[in-house]
């Protein structure tokens, strides 16, 4: 059905795409950046003062998302030469992409000012002027009235399920083993819950989430062992060969998902609702810490906004927000394994009682150690340096070691970062990273892993796993969103059959890669 020959009208764009907008990137390889990053950068030891080295090498790290040295080489390049107009483009481009709006517009305004023939130009002033505006709108009217939860203008009860659905249903209000098996074969279908249901879900685990610590603390019996899984960013048919590698989730067969459920695989909400479903079921057995991207912001840039927009309403999407919230942030295993998605912090000196005090229902502030754990990475070299994301720190060897030694730990698994092997090991076994979306993106050729870890010696075992060949190209979900402006009302279903071999265009300020997980 969806990976059958598209139809010679649906590989035609649709006649809205401006043909003189560039192609999006991700046909050139991660290598290419790479390497042109490696290039720029001989380059600038010889010669240090080069703007277009600067310039040049921030449009590489935009390329593979790193974010804040995009930013830092923009600014570098602006610095030598503040008329260099493309040094306010990179980084204009820069700061849409960490969410900088304002900061952004300011150097759109420069670019348009000095160039005002420039068409590109002046549509991205455009498109960051109105963002810049609805922000301030949102904003507004957040403070006009005190937050209130959607669950209290849901009317659960009173949806009807329609005598023609035929998909699985909650039996009496209850998420049950039979429920959830008929759940996984239907997605694999890619059928729809029905809404009813997937809204009986998100309050149910609304509830039980609200309940637990931010930091989750839990014991394995010397014959227990827990399975350990990173990121899995909507790919549901590697989810489900995970659960076919290594058991379905259980009493006796406990699961950690590190965060990362959703966003750039098209199916953000099967992986999600299977994932809650599973919570629901297993509550003391199946655990799950949020990630970055269980976050509005990350939602809207990359995927899952749209997703469930599109399958079912933003009133569905805004529920979801506030589920994301209370998610935990960190979970600890016998006192000696601590799990979380990004890392560890900015300064020295957090404790477990920090983590266990943390105000979680928000979203993450742009700093401090709720940010951190969401989205620091590991570093070889000691010390701490500037993000390559622009968003929390790198940190080094030597942070890892004084905090297991403050917090009396041995390790910490963490995720947030694709790995050719699926897994990584690093501060001398102090750090492992986890990652569990083989082939990320299709694109990236890497394995997925998870990690057993047994109650009698907490040592971490990887399992390797490679991807499953899905019928649906993974990021269709992303060009719908990138063109979904474009496209006005061609439905999904369509542009998931125009295949792999599509002939979309950017329209979006901002090119996607894979290296921000
Ligand atoms: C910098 O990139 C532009 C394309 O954006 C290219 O035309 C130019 O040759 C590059 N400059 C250097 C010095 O590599
Ligand atoms: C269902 O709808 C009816 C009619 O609109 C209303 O009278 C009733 O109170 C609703 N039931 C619930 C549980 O809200
Ligand atoms: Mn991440």
């Amino acid at each position: 059905r969806l990976n059958q020959e598209p139809s010679r009208e649906q590989t035609t764009a649709p006649p809205s795409v401006n043909p003189r907008r560039h192609t999006c990137t991700y046909i050139f390889t991660q290598k290419d950046y790479e390497n042109a990053i490696k290039y720029y950068s001989e380059a600038l030891d010889l010669n240090p003062s080069n703007a277009i080295y600067y310039s040049n090498r921030s449009l590489a790290y935009l390329r593979t998302e790193c974010y804040g040295y995009a930013l830092a080489d923009a600014t570098k390049a602006l610095e030598i030469d503040k008329n260099y107009i493309k040094g306010y483009y990179r980084r204009a481009t820069s700061n849409m992409a960490l969410g900088k709006f304002k900061a952004a517009l300011k150097d759109y305004e420069t670019v348009v000012r000095v160039r005002p023939n420039d068409k590109d130009a002046r549509m991205k002033y455009q498109e960051c002027n109105k963002i810049v505006k609805q922000k301030a709108f949102e904003r507004a009217i957040a403070s006009d009235e005190t937050k209130k939860s959607v669950v209290d203008s849901l009317d659960i009860e009173n949806m009807t399920i329609e005598d023609d659905y035929v998909g699985p249903k909650l039996e009496d209000g209850k998420v049950t083993l039979k429920f959830m098996q008929e759940m996984m074969e239907w997605f694999k279908d890619q059928k729809k819950l029905h809404r009813k249901c997937a809204y009986q879900i998100l309050v149910q685990v609304k509830d039980v989430l609200s309940k637990l610590p931010s930091l989750v603390e839990i014991t394995l019996k010397e014959t227990e062992k827990i399975t350990i899984c990173g990121d899995t960013h909507g790919q549901y048919y590697d989810l489900l060969n995970i659960f076919k590698l290594n058991g379905l989730p259980s009493e006796t067969n406990p699961y950690l998902f590190n965060g990362d459920f959703v966003d750039r695989g098209s199916f953000s909400l099967e992986v999600i609702l299977t994932l809650f479903g599973f919570k629901l079921l297993y509550p003391d057995d199946f655990h799950l810490l949020r990630g970055n991207h269980e976050t509005d912001n990350m939602n809207q840039m990359y995927g899952f906004e749209g997703e469930v927009k599109a399958k079912y309403t933003a009133q569905m999407f805004q529920l979801f927000s506030e589920v994301f919230q209370w998610l935990p942030l960190a979970q600890c295993i016998n006192n000696k394994v601590l799990v979380m998605h990004g890392g560890l912090f900015s300064e020295d000196g957090v404790t477990l009682e920090d983590l266990r005090k943390i105000d979680r229902n928000r979203q993450p502030p742009d700093s401090g150690p709720m940010c951190d754990l969401l989205w620091s990475d590991p570093q070889p070299q000691n010390g701490r340096s500037i993000s390559k994301r622009g968003v929390s720190c790198q940190f080094g060897p030597d942070v890892t070691e004084r905090f297991l030694e403050q917090n009396k730990l041995d390790f910490i698994v963490r995720s947030h970062e694709v790995k050719a092997e699926g897994y990584e090991v690093t501060h001398s076994g102090k750090c492992v990273t986890v990652f569990s979306a083989p082939n990320y993106c299709d694109q990236m050729g890497n394995k997925g892993a998870y990690i057993h870890l047994r109650g009698s010696d907490l040592k971490p075992e990887f399992h390797q796993f490679t991807a499953v060949q899905g019928s649906v190209h993974p990021q269709q979900y992303m060009l719908y969103m990138l063109h979904k402006e474009a496209f006005n009302d061609y439905s999904l279903a369509s542009l998931w059959q125009q295949g792999a071999n599509t002939t979309l265009r950017s329209t979006s300020i901002i090119c996607f890669g894979c290296h921000d997980n």
